[in-house]
C-alpha cells in the first residue's frame, strides 16, 4: 500500500521523530511505500541521517508543499493518509484526494498515553463532512490500543558498545573506566544544577553525557559555568541522528529523557530512566505520568516503587540511588514484558492490520 504521512513540527523533535520511526517501520519491516510531507525538512533529514542508506532510499522525505499536486492521480494516490498528532491536511492535497479515483483511509495518529481512557477511544471513527473515512489511532501500552514503535529493536548487533558512531568517538574517548554513565535530554525547567550537585556528594564517579542544548540549560556556555566536584565529568555531544541517539541510550547506565519517542527508547534500552514529561498548562502531564507509573511499577516492590516515583518527580539522587541495582533488574524485566506484549509487531503492525 501507499502511505502519506503528514508531519508538522509544533516544537522540539518529537513529531519528526515519531513520523520517521513509523515510516521506516512501515517501509523496512512491512514493505510499504511511504512518503512523509513535512514542514521542516532539514530537521526530519537530520533525524533520519544515521539510518542505513538502503532503508532511507525507499522512503520519500518531501516538503509540505510537494503534497499539493500529489493526491489526485494514480499511481500517487495514497491508500492511507496519516495526520500525525492531528495536524491538518493542506487544502489542496485534500481537494486532490476528493477527486482521486480511489478513496484512502485517514488516520489521526494521536499522542501516546498510558491512561485507561484511550482504550475506549482507540479506533473510533471521526466522521468528516468530505466523506473520506477517518479514525483515531492511539499509541499505548495496553493490548487493546495502537501499540508502540519498536523499530529498530535494540539487539546486541546494532547496539554493541564497540559500534561507536563516528560523531561520538571524541566524546566517548573521554569516558572514565568505572564511572556510571548518565545521559541527559530534558526540557528547560528541570532542577539540573541541584541534581548534579547532589550527585557530586556521592562516593562514586559519574560521566554525564549532555545532549544538544543541555549545556546551555546549565549555563556552561556563558562566562559563569557551574562548578561541580571532580567525581562528576560533564561531556557535551552534538545533536546526533536518531539511530545514534538510540545507541547513546543503550550505552548509558541511566537516562533522562523527555517527550514520547525518547521515553519509549529509554524503556527499550532496558535501563532505569527519568521521564521529564512534556508540561501542559492544565497539569494533564501529571495524570499521564501517574498512569504510566501505575503500569511500569505494577510488579515492583514497595521500596522500588517509592524510589522510582521519587526519582521521576525529581527528588535528589541521594534519596533513591541506592535502589539503582533493583531498578536496573526491573528495567530489564519491563523491557522483556514490553517486547512480549508487542510481539505482534507493535504500532506499525497494528496500524497495518487496522487499515487492511
Ligand atoms: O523533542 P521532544 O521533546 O518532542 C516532544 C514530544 O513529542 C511531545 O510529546 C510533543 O508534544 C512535542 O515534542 C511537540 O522529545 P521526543 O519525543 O523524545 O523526541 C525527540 C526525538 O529526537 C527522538 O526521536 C530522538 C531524537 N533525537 C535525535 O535524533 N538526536 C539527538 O541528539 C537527540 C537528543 C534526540
Amino acid at each position: 500500500m501507499r502511505w502519506d504521512i503528514f508531519c508538522q513540527i509544533v516544537d522540539n523533535y518529537g513529531d519528526a521523530g515519531i513520523c520517521w520511526r513509523l515510516a521506516r517501520s512501515l517501509s523496512s519491516l512491512h514493505g510499504q511505500e511511504v512518503r512523509i510531507f513535512c514542514d521542516d525538512l532539514p530537521t526530519l533529514n537530520l533525524l533520519a541521517s544515521g539510518v542505513d542508506p538502503e532503508i532511507k532510499a525507499k522512503i520519500a522525505l518531501l516538503p509540505w508543499e510537494a503534497s499539493f499536486q500529489n493526491a489526485r492521480h494514480l499511481p500517487q494516490a495514497p491508500d492511507v493518509v496519516i495526520e500525525a498528532f492531528g495536524c491538518e491536511l493542506p487544502e489542496r492535497y485534500l481537494a486532490g484526494l476528493l477527486m482521486a479515483p480511489k478513496k484512502p483511509i485517514m488516520i489521526n495518529l494521536e499522542y501516546l498515553s498510558a491512561e485507561p481512557w484511550i482504550i475506549e477511544f482507540h479506533g473510533k471513527a471521526s466522521p468528516q463532512s468530505h466523506g473520506i473515512p477517518k479514525y483515531f489511532f492511539f499509541p499505548g501500552f495496553q493490548d487493546e490500543v495502537g501499540g508502540l514503535l519498536l523499530d529498530p529493536i535494540p539487539s546486541l548487533g546494532n547496539m554493541s558498545a564497540k559500534n561507536i558512531p563516528s560523531i561520538l568517538q571524541e566524546a566517548w574517548s573521554s569516558l572514565r573506566p568505572g564511572a556510571k554513565r548518565i545521559s541527559i535530554f530534558c526540557y528547560p525547567g528541570a532542577p539540573l544544577q541541584k541534581w548534579l550537585e547532589d550527585l557530586g556528594k556521592l562516593n562514586q564517579k559519574f560521566d554525564i553525557v549532555l545532549t544538544h542544548g543541555i549545556a546551555e540549560l546549565l549555563n556552561l556556555t556563558t562566562g559563569k559555568p557551574i562548578s561541580l566536584p571532580s567525581n562528576i565529568q560533564l561531556i557535551s555531544i552534538p545533536f546526533v541522528s536518531q539511530d545514534d541517539y538510540d545507541w547513546v541510550l543503550s550505552q548509558c547506565d541511566f537516562n533522562i529523557v523527555r517527550g514520547e519517542d525518547s521515553f519509549i527508547r529509554a524503556q527499550l534500552a532496558g535501563k532505569p530512566f527519568i521521564w521529564h514529561i512534556y508540561h501542559q498548562e492544565d497539569r494533564a502531564h501529571e495524570v499521564k505520568l501517574a498512569a504510566f507509573l501505575d503500569l511500569y511499577l505494577e510488579a515492583a516492590s514497595q521500596e522500588l516503587r517509592l524510589a522510582t516515583i521519587a526519582a521521576m518527580t525529581w527528588a535528589m539522587p541521594s534519596q533513591w540511588i541506592s535502589h539503582l541495582d533493583d531498578w536496573n533488574a526491573h528495567a530489564l524485566a519491563w523491557r522483556s514484558q514490553l517486547l512480549k506484549k508487542q510481539g505482534d509487531g507493535g504500532l506499525a503492525a497494528r496500524l497495518l492490520h487496522f487499515v487492511g
